[in-house]
């Protein structure tokens, strides 16, 4: 039997392959738990979403350690590949190697760059006036981490701005194309328009030169059906997780302080009993029975 496959190497063919594969989101140990026993083959490590469970704004206030802290405690929690939305790669060339060389010694199968300029903004908070890299700048950011990794199936995606920015198809395609040649694995295209003719006129012209992928937050009612048809090779579901957190938790905080009893709540929240299976509590019970056994 072979060995089972490494996750770079899932998220490598997940990538490449001509099926249409999806990441959702995770922010923290559980919510990677949480992903893997829905089914999904893979996470993303949402910039927002990490942020956003820190309580912290999409503007790199988190630090890069404290990101990298975080994915360490996903990976720990779920033997999926994970893909990290490393922002604009928290700085120069030089910082985007590193960020490979730790993510690789952690177990994070990839990492996505976006074409913008450090500190970054979410792309949703007034994307139209959002600065974008130079090409030449952004092209050595994706060389100088594709000559870091050691891991072969490590994958870098280089997420293009330009149609978020408002500077059009054209720039899009040429954007894409130094990426692609630069090295990149995939490109992500993005888009903030809540119907997704850009994206779909962008992959007819892409014509799968690269692995694509979407993030269709804002465009989320279009049938995946249509992506398919589309060639997408990758959709992510970028922040549904941290969503349905909050309004679980805005809901079941205003139920107890209104009625100032727990009654109301008990039948419609995790049970104590699956927080600690997530938590994988039977097999320190385990453990201790070997350990302890002297006792
Ligand atoms: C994220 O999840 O942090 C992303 C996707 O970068 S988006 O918020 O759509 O820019
Ligand atoms: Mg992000």
């Amino acid at each position: 039997i072979a060995p089972p496959a490494s996750r770079f190497a899932r998220l490598r063919q997940m990538l490449v392959s001509d099926e249409l594969d999806f990441l959702m989101e995770a922010h923290n140990g559980l919510s990677a738990r949480i992903v893997r026993e829905a089914g999904f083959k893979g996470i993303w490590a949402s910039g927002l979403a990490i942020s956003a469970q820190f309580g912290v704004r999409d503007n790199n206030e988190a630090s890069w350690t404290q990101v990298v802290d975080t994915l360490e405690f996903m990976a720990d929690a779920s033997d999926l590949p994970i893909l990290l939305d490393g922002d604009t790669g928290y700085g120069n060339f030089n910082n985007v190697r590193r960020l490979v060389r730790k993510l690789e010694q952690r177990g994070i199968a990839g990492v996505c760059i976006e074409d913008k300029v450090f500190p970054k903004t979410n792309s949703f908070i007034g994307g139209e006036r959002q600065p974008l890299a130079e090409i030449d700048e952004f092209c050595g950011k994706i060389k100088a981490g594709k000559d870091s990794q050691t891991e072969s199936d490590f994958s870098i995606v280089a997420r293009v701005e330009a149609l978020i920015a408002g500077w059009g198809l054209e720039e899009a395609l040429t954007r894409a194309e130094a990426y692609r040649r630069a090295g990149a694995d995939a490109i992500l295209i993005h888009s903030k328009l809540s119907r997704p003719d850009e994206i779909l006129a962008f992959a007819r012209e892409w014509a799968q030169r690269a692995p694509l992928v979407i993030v269709p937050t804002k465009y989320y009612s279009t049938p995946t059906e249509v992506f398919r048809k589309a060639g997408i090779n990758l959709v992510i579901w970028a922040n549904h997780l941290v969503r349905g957190a909050a309004s679980s938790m805005q809901a079941v905080a205003k139920e107890i302080h209104d009625s100032e009893t727990l009654v109301n709540v008990e039948e419609r929240i995790a049970s104590v009993d699956e927080i600690f299976r997530l938590q994988n509590a039977d097999e320190y019970s385990e453990a201790e029975r070997i350990y302890l056994s002297s006792a």
